[in-house]
């Protein structure tokens, strides 16, 4: 069976900063994955203590931690086959300059943190910061005619 999943992106304060919300959104929709939660939110110390405990140990935490904090960010939920590697294939590595062209990390940004999006990066990880950051209400299940038809094994 097709393995549909969900994963999370944030658009991070300088995406909104830079009037970049719609065309990142449209890279997603034109790719078609399906927006299944869309909202602002404002984000916490908590919460990012939380959302980047994996560098809790680095010189820049702190001040990444303000950064994310600097405007609301905007909360996406994507869903689609295998949409965890898709939507970070879309978005591109870490470091901007490194990216590949034609990402949305690689066309519109040059350093971190500016680098406008995050993305979770495993199944794993997307389905602890689905619940992080969405309450079950504001995950919607709709059909899109292209969701009667999808091969998504072995290809
Ligand atoms: P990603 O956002 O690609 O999943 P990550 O989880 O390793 O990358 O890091 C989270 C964010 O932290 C990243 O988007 C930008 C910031 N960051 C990572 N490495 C950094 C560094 N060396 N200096 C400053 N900010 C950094
Ligand atoms: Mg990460």
């Amino acid at each position: 069976m097709a393995d549909v999943q969900k994963t999370l992106v944030l658009l991070k304060p300088d995406a909104l900063q830079r009037d970049l919300l719609g065309e990142i959104i449209r890279r997603f929709e034109l790719k078609g994955l399906k927006i299944v939660g869309l909202k602002f939110v404002r984000l916490s110390e908590e919460m990012l203590t939380e959302h980047y405990s994996h560098l809790a140990d680095k010189p820049f935490f702190a001040s990444l931690k303000s950064f994310m904090m600097q405007t609301p960010v905007v909360g996406l939920v994507l869903e689609g086959i295998d949409s965890v590697e898709a939507v970070r294939k879309i978005v591109g590595v870490t470091n901007p300059r490194a990216a590949d062209a034609g990402t949305i990390r690689a066309d519109f940004a040059m350093n971190v943190p500016s680098n406008l999006i995050h993305a979770s990066d495993t199944a794993e990880n997307a389905a602890i910061e689905l619940k992080r950051f969405f309450k079950e209400e504001e995950v919607f299940s709709y059909e899109k005619i292209t969701d009667r038809f999808q091969f998504g094994e072995g290809i």
